[in-house]
């Protein structure tokens, strides 16, 4: 009864969603509308490219390929301005522990985010060498919900889908392992994320003698 663990980031290991707010809300403003809160929660697990599509929709701004490229460039560098600043004191509450516990069970796990920003932020909090493998945006032609970044985290893991399980934030997340055949474990919002197998707040709820009754 062998599983693997694939693990999504913005929001699971980190919360790199302020981040990505900040950039974001810069962007609108610079377009002449406002952009909220709320509003970010719609970005959440979502590619790049449809961000902006989304963020574009909020504005109702219509704009050129070119410039679209060009705002996908200056957003994500500054982005990068905040991604580079991040140090292993944002991991969120119980990830460390939880990467321990899955440690000592002999349990390999991956990880598998939209962000093509994904293998920097794992170096800037120091948990990079502890995964086995990455899946990130730059690896994947179909964004979630599409299941294919989950998939291609089992291949990595050399497992089945079925032997897999996901911790996501988002629903287009729990969808895509739904999809995927896998074993879906929503952080966060019970009500939002009511379509996964379990549900914790956050992954301090997640303890050793629930990841040992998974594996039986
Ligand atoms: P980047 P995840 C996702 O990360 C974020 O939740 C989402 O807001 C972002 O647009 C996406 O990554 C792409 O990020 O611009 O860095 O390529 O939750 O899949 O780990
Ligand atoms: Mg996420």
């Amino acid at each position: 009864n062998k599983i693997g663990v694939i693990f999504d980031l913005d929001g699971v290991i980190v919360d790199t969603a302020k981040y990505h707010f900040l950039a974001w809300k810069n962007l609108a403003n610079h377009l002449g509308f406002e952009f909220t809160e709320a509003h970010n929660e719609l970005l959440k697990g979502v590619s790049r490219v449809r961000s902006l599509e989304i963020l574009l929709d909020i504005g109702k701004v219509e704009l050129s390929e070119e410039k679209k490229q060009e705002f996908l460039v200056s957003k994500n560098e500054e982005y990068l301005k905040y991604i580079t600043k991040m140090g292993p004191e944002e991991i969120l509450p119980g990830a460390k522990e939880l990467l321990d516990t899955l440690d000592s069970l002999g349990i390999h796990y991956v990880l598998g985010s939209a962000s093509k920003n994904a293998p920097l932020i794992l170096k800037q909090v120091n948990l990079f060498e502890r995964f086995s493998g990455i899946v990130d945006g730059n690896s994947v032609s179909k964004a979630k919900p599409d299941p294919e970044v989950f998939l291609i985290g089992a291949k990595k893991l050399n497992l089945k889908p079925e032997q897999c399980i996901v911790f996501e934030d988002a629903i287009a997340g729990v969808k895509a392992a739904n999809t995927a055949n896998m074993i879906s474990i929503g952080i966060g919002d019970k009500q939002t994320l009511h379509k996964a197998d379990y549900n914790f707040n956050d992954l301090t709820e997640v303890n050793s003698s629930f990841i040992k009754e998974l594996i039986n």
